[in-house]
């Protein structure tokens, strides 16, 4: 029989390969959480604010530092970064050298799990917590109570508008409580699945479950193996082969375990040092298919399935197609769809939005790869916020295997990120000149990220933009607007002849701040007219537009474009999240604006407005 192993199609996953190898463990997101959760904890407890802003501080510097704080320890150049002294040197290096922190664990320990919950509500800092700790309000389900009761409304500080977005916060919660971000549990699931492979003699072992279909957050990662003999030993060519035990064992063991859940012959369940739960089965190789099929999911895509089946008279489960009792598919995937007189479906389509139904009927959406994209549409340099200059920022997307790159700084009313007035515009403009000349056959789009003001006017003049290539415009601040007043804010900016593309639409931060009220459809609709793009914000705590709205823009007519909002060329490799959430929207290459050849595209960006 043939390796079921090379029969799995191009998914996101396998496009997680190649290009951005060795960029996928940096630890500083995670170092600087926890410096910002030990400040918060400390203003719980209301503890000295001169130590409490300096852990923020710390926080704030590993999180902004473009280089790999593991890198930085391990040449012990630390305490060289301005801003990180001593004390805090020692709490990172004994994190990344142990995985523990001792000043972290004392803080927590016995401090309450709820009041950890209720910090982690969008709008609720330390300050709030502590009052309603004060008020014996101790946890989610405390808070909620007490809203739905009107108990806050009387207390101080507490106006109508303040308990609306704590009403909002909790349900934001709710609904993504035990989730984590696609970008975070992605590399885990590959870290593991190398390191699986490497331990153990597998024929072929690959991620299923929502990581597969790359959602934008993830419950837990499964994983699915296939070995010659799961049940038990056998001798395979005189070669002792590993059966399921010894696959399960060998994946209770490996070095990113924190805690083994529960391990047994076929099944396996661990937690990492991330906290993320990875669900480990092994199948038999004729039912490898089947079994990949059904743990891909989504349960609403597997219940159309099942349906679709039986008005066949076939029966589908995890482990094969049967007519009656024989199997008529089960070792791979395409055999599977096949049997139902599918083509194979892409796990990111496998949602019930019509995918089946398409299949059916030949008309799936031949939808883009990583491979098509040509270009970054959002990156910064160090005129504004990013890290490197014009030409290594253009470089390393050059190096990415892109033809092209839009250099988009912010505008001069983000002075928080540095943004770059009329001058220093025009000083990047002749450095971008300069960069042109030494990376012949590149193209550098001479782009700006520019604000929408408050009244929906931009931040430079029409004469300024319409002397750049591509210009996005953003909204980067007043977020708590009504939603006709925000709605009638961007759609100033969409009728901007100088527009091309409106940025990171909603606004949201995954599992941190939900959209602004906002008329999408409208916004869409106008976009059509005017020839406007929408903004595809690979960063995977954006990944704004949605999914959902991928496909409400390509119905619409409206292009979408790709950009990663890198502020240093290791983040070149959020493409591939962007990629992954243009597919699960049902985007084509000509709805792609990265597609595009350079040429192509700026003779587009030319004439997209009207
Ligand atoms: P998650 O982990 O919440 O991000 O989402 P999934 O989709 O990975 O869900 P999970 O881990 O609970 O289960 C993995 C897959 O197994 C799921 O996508 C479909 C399949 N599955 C699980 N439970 C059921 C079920 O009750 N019926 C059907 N038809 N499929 C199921
Ligand atoms: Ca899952
Ligand atoms: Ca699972
Ligand atoms: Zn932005």
């Amino acid at each position: 029989m043939r390796s079921p192993q090379r029969r799995i199609r191009g998914t996101g996953w396998a496009a997680g390969r190649g290009p951005f190898e060795g960029e996928r463990n940096m630890k500083n997101a995670e170092v600087a959480r926890m410096f910002e959760m030990m400040a918060d904890i400390m203003e719980i407890k209301g503890e000295n604010p001169f130590r409490i802003g300096s852990y923020r501080k710390v926080a704030r510097i590993i999180a902004d530092m473009p280089e790999d704080i593991e890198n930085v320890a391990r040449e012990g150049r630390l305490t060289s970064v301005p801003g990180i002294g001593e004390s805090s040197a020692g709490k990172i290096k004994q994190y990344l050298e142990t995985g523990r922190m001792d000043a972290y664990d004392n803080l927590l320990k016995g401090f309450p799990t709820g009041a950890l919950e209720l910090l982690s509500i969008p709008h609720v800092g330390p300050k709030t917590v502590a009052k309603l700790m004060e008020e014996g309000i101790k946890g989610l389900a405390e808070l909620e109570k007490a809203i739905q009761a009107g108990k806050l409304s009387g207390m101080e500080g507490m106006g109508d508008k303040t308990i609306e977005n704590m009403k909002k916060g909790v349900a934001l919660v709710k609904a993504s409580q035990g989730r984590s971000l696609l970008g975070e549990a992605f590399p885990v699931a590959q870290r593991v699945v190398e390191q699986l492979r490497e331990k153990v003699k597998v024929k072929a072992a690959e991620p299923a479950g929502s990581l597969r279909r790359m959602r934008e957050t993830i419950g837990d990662i499964d994983i699915l193996v296939t070995v010659a003999a799961p049940r038990g030993k056998r001798k395979d060519k005189d070669e002792e082969v590993p059966g399921g035990r010894a696959v399960v064992e060998a994946f209770t063991t490996l070095p990113d375990v924190k805690e083994v859940l529960a391990a047994g012959d076929t099944k396996g369940s661990i937690r990492t040092g991330e906290g993320l739960q990875v669900d480990l089965r092994v199948v038999p190789p004729e039912s490898f298919g089947a079994a990949l099929q059904y743990f891909t999911g989504s349960k609403a895509h597997n219940i159309k399935i099942r349906g679709i089946a039986q008005e066949r008279g076939l029966k589908i489960n995890e482990y094969g197609v049967f007519k009656g009792r024989k199997r008529i598919a089960g070792a791979t995937e395409e055999d599977v769809y096949a049997a139902l007189d599918m083509p194979w479906i892409p796990p990111e389509l496998r949602e019930d939005r019509g995918e089946a139904e398409a299949a059916l009927e030949g008309k799936l959406p031949d939808i883009i790869a990583l491979d098509d994209i040509r270009g970054d549409m959002h990156v910064h340099t160090e005129y504004s916020d990013g890290a490197l200059s014009v030409l290594e920022t253009a470089k390393a997307a050059k190096e990415v295997g892109y033809s092209y790159v839009a250099l988009t700084d912010h505008s001069k009313n983000l002075t928080v990120a540095s943004g770059l007035s009329e001058d220093d515009l025009s000083r990047r403009s002749d450095e971008i000149d300069e960069a042109r000349e030494t990376l012949k056959g590149f193209a550098i789009l001479k782009g700006t990220e520019v604000d929408i003001l408050k009244n929906g006017s931009l931040d430079y003049d029409d004469d300024v933009l319409a002397g750049l290539d591509w210009v996005i415009a953003s909204v980067h601040d007043h977020f708590s607007m009504g939603e006709k007043e925000m709605t009638d804010r961007i759609l100033r900016a969409v009728r901007s002849p100088h527009v091309h593309a409106i940025g990171h639409l909603t606004g949201r931060l995954l599992k941190q701040r939900d959209t602004y009220q906002l008329n999408v459809p409208t916004i869409v609709e106008a976009c059509a007219e005017t020839g406007t793009m929408l903004e595809l914000n690979a960063h995977p705590d954006r990944l704004d537009i949605s999914d959902v709205v991928c496909r409400e823009a390509k119905q619409a007519g409206v292009k979408v474009a790709l950009g990663t909002d890198a502020h240093h060329p290791s983040h070149y490799r959020f493409m591939q999240f962007g990629v992954a959430t243009a597919r699960r929207g049902w985007l084509e290459k000509a709805d792609v604006v990265n597609c595009k050849t350079p040429a192509q595209l700026m003779k587009f960006l030319k004439s997209a407005k009207h």
